[in-house]
């Protein structure tokens, strides 16, 4: 919820922004700004239902994914054990820009609505990674808490296409006595 509200809230500032300078609304995000490049600065660290940023060095596993034209990723589905640090491959292999973005239904749903509503709306997270056609970005997560979750390509059109995955985090034995973790 947190997260939603923060984005609102930069859109809302974006706007006003907009409004005081007499700027078109349409042309408020980013001008002429590369939407690929990561901002520099520290990563920022703030705990989500579906985890945390991780650092790139603490990286246990790495897990490529392509993204295509058809609006798919490949793998769409991705089994993590809680407590894993993995460092997310993701290649464009498609002539359109695509997006990996970790979350849970309901946050995705509301930032796919407000990516339809400002489609050039700037948005950049720790959870995910903005890939131009023929390119590889990468996005390293901690997936501390168990659960089942998403992850969506949210560019204006392409969740509704079903540009989906999902994410399932199993708990480990550690944090979760109740046996769950005897599969094997
Ligand atoms: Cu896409």
């Amino acid at each position: 919820m947190y997260a939603i509200v923060d984005l609102q809230m930069k859109v809302l500032i974006a706007l006003l922004a907009a409004a005081l300078m007499g700027v078109p609304q349409g042309a408020v995000a980013h001008e002429g700004e590369d939407h690929s490049k990561k901002k520099a600065g520290p990563v920022k660290k703030e705990q989500k239902a579906w985890g945390i940023a991780g650092e790139a060095g603490a990286a246990e596993r790495s897990v490529e994914l392509v993204m295509t034209d058809s609006m798919r990723f490949t793998p769409d589905k991705i089994e993590i054990r809680q407590g894993e640090t993995v460092k997310f491959v993701v290649k464009n292999g498609g002539k359109m820009m695509h997006e990996m973005v970790i979350g849970n239904k309901k946050e995705l749903d509301e930032h796919a609505a407000l990516m339809m509503k400002f489609p050039a709306m700037e948005h950049d997270e720790p959870y995910m990674t903005h890939v131009a056609p023929g390119e590889v970005g990468e996005l390293v997560w901690t997936f501390n808490r168990s659960g089942d979750f998403d992850f969506a390509c949210l560019i204006a059109g392409h969740y509704q296409a079903g540009m989906v995955g999902k994410i399932k985090v199993v708990a480990t034995e550690k944090s979760d006595g109740h046996g769950k973790a005897h599969k094997h």
